[in-house]
């Protein structure tokens, strides 16, 4: 209801017991419980009161009581911080669970894959989450993740969006959100997995990048409230982390699979050892590898392999 109005909001109580049919001291029990949450604040004594679904510190109160079914969140917040990378690495070295969020205002070293950088000016939203996956492979994982953003960005502000493999979300063609898995390795197997998810919501985009990136508040011209879009990844995240953890990422895949820039077209995929490999996407493979079929062969490719991909066909 929110989500398309403007970064705050104001309402007397009189009002909404008017509009929601709730009576007084009802409303004052209910505004009562939001205002322990931070997501109200009175403004005067006449008990107006301002929403601020736009302030990521009410996020650390209100992710520990989301609704999920496998991740049991918690997070923290800092006002500026390196990277987010960094803090969660330390945080699973140290032996945290899975679930721990940790989320910043703005990063002085944001990182991409490949230790490109990725620009994180105040007002978007940069966070990243400690995994400790039993099944999910970090390729999977990368998949489920843009595939969360994605579903959400169509389906809560009803932008028009689409993922371009492996970990890129697009708007009108343009970068909106990069993710990021980070994956370390121990005598078993994975051992811990560091997810960052940047998503330029309410930051300027600096000109440099302006050609192949967008903002949600340009695409929506106005203020995008970050908590509810954060919230809804998350929940949106934890189901198809549940999927993958029951070795069912087929159901990830195929809808991954449906929101595909490159679904059906012909590519040129550049490898990090400097090869190049054409041929036409046919699919998605269980395991998060695009496949391309390329002189009568189906060949799957994966992530860690790739540097860039680019669309021959329209
Ligand atoms: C990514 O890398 O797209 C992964 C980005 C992950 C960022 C999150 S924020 C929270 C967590 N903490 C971190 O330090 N990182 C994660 P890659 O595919 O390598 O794309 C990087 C490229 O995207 C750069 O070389 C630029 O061309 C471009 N870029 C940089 N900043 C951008 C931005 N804010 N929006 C769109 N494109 C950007």
């Amino acid at each position: 209801m929110y989500i398309a109005r403007s970064r705050e909001y104001s309402v007397s109580v009189d009002e909404l017991c008017r509009s929601t049919g709730i009576g007084r001291e009802q409303l004052h029990k209910l505004v009562h419980r939001l205002r322990n949450l931070n997501l109200l604040y009175f403004t005067n004594s006449q008990l107006r009161c301002r929403l601020d679904l736009d302030n990521l510190r009410v996020a650390t109160d209100l992710l520990p009581k989301l609704r999920t079914e496998v991740l049991r969140y918690r997070a923290l917040y800092f006002e500026r911080t390196t990277s987010t990378q960094d803090i969660v690495h330390k945080l699973a070295r140290c032996g945290f669970e899975e679930g721990y969020v940790v989320i910043a205002e703005e990063q002085l070293r944001g990182r991409g894959r490949w230790g490109r950088t990725w620009i994180s000016p105040k007002g978007g939203l940069w966070f990243s989450v400690l995994l400790r996956p039993k099944v999910a492979l970090p390729q999977q994982i990368s998949i489920a993740a843009s595939l969360s953003v994605a579903e959400v960005l169509n389906d809560l502000l009803k932008i028009p969006t689409y993922l371009k493999w492996p970990n890129d979300v697009v708007i009108q063609g343009k970068k909106v959100c990069g993710v990021l898995v980070e994956s370390k390795y121990g005598k078993y197997g994975v051992e811990y997995i560091v997810l960052g998810i940047g998503i330029n919501v309410n930051n300027e985009i600096p000109q440099e990048l302006r050609e192949h990136a967008t903002s949600l508040r340009d695409e929506v011209r106005q203020q995008v409230p970050r908590v509810p879009v954060l919230l809804s990844i998350l929940k949106q995240f934890d189901q198809h982390y549940k999927h993958l953890e029951m070795n069912r990422s087929s159901e990830v895949v195929t809808r991954y699979y449906n929101l595909l820039i490159e679904q059906s077209h012909k590519v040129r995929i550049e490898l990090i050892n400097g090869e190049h490999i054409e041929g036409k996407v046919i699919g998605i493979d269980i395991d998060g590898s695009i496949v391309l079929s390329t002189e009568g062969k189906e060949v799957p490719i994966q992530s860690e392999l790739v540097r860039k991909i680019h669309v021959l066909t329209e």
